[in-house]
């Protein structure tokens, strides 16, 4: 009986995520959900994509869940990036009804137009925006060293939905507990098949790697 309570209102939200999908490939866009816990590197990764992106020639465009303040959309726009901010006011997690007035405000199909992605920075949580399709194409998890090795086996729902996978700050290894191998192991029991990069937002290791991906997935 307590699975059937949230039904209706899922598969509201998966008609949405579609519509949103729908309308981000008319525009040429690749939708990418960024799913980590709070402060793991979310913004700081994405800023470094777009960067990579307009190297490239793509386009390159965020919006920012976030449950209150404007902080990281106007670091987006102050790199010269568009950006809009959703404010859940307090909620933790986006809904394809939020990511749909978002692209609307973005102006996606007209102001920005692909071929690129657009990010949606998700609110710091890997619960509850993992049950909470958007209309990406790919599941972004970034996880950072602080939080320790055990996090994909702890949380799995995040971990499970993941295409990519960004271990970030590894510049922090040598002054943190950390076990590489158990994190990859762990993660491997709970989804075979992502792709996983070793990544520093502060010495740019594997950014290029992680950002070569992105760029191969948007071009298919
Ligand atoms: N050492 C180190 N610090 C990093 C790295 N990436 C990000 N940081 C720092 O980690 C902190 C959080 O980074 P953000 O990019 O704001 O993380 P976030 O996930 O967007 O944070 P919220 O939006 O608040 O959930 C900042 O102080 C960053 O400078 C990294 O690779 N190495
Ligand atoms: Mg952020
Ligand atoms: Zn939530």
């Amino acid at each position: 009986m307590k699975e059937n309570v949230g039904r209706p209102i899922l598969d509201e939200n998966d008609r949405l995520a579609r519509d949103n999908a729908q309308k981000l490939a008319a525009a040429g866009l690749t939708g990418v959900n960024v799913l980590a816990s709070p402060g793991a590197g979310k913004t700081s990764l994405i800023l470094r994509m777009l960067e990579y992106l307009k190297s490239f020639g793509l386009a390159g465009a965020v919006i920012e869940g976030n449950a209150a303040p404007s902080i990281d959309s106007e670091r987006v726009r102050s790199q010269g990036f568009p950006a809009v901010q959703v404010n859940t006011g307090g909620g933790c997690h986006l809904d394809a009804a939020m990511v749909s007035h978002a692209l609307l405000e973005l102006g996606v199909g007209h102001a920005v137009r692909g071929p690129g992605a657009v990010f949606i920075e998700n609110i710091g949580n890997l619960i509850c925006p993992a049950g909470h399709r958007l209309g990406e194409k790919i599941t972004l998890v970034v996880a950072s060293v602080p939080e320790g090795d055990d996090k994909p086996v702890k949380y799995p729902a995040a971990f499970t939905i993941a295409d990519l996978v960004a271990l970030n700050k590894v510049d922090l290894l040598e002054s943190v507990e950390f076990n590489p191998d158990a994190f990859a192991t762990g993660l491997r029991t709970v989804n075979e098949s992502c792709k996983v990069f070793e990544v520093s937002c502060r010495t740019d290791q594997g950014i290029d790697s992680l950002a070569d991906w992105l760029v191969r997935t948007i071009r298919i």
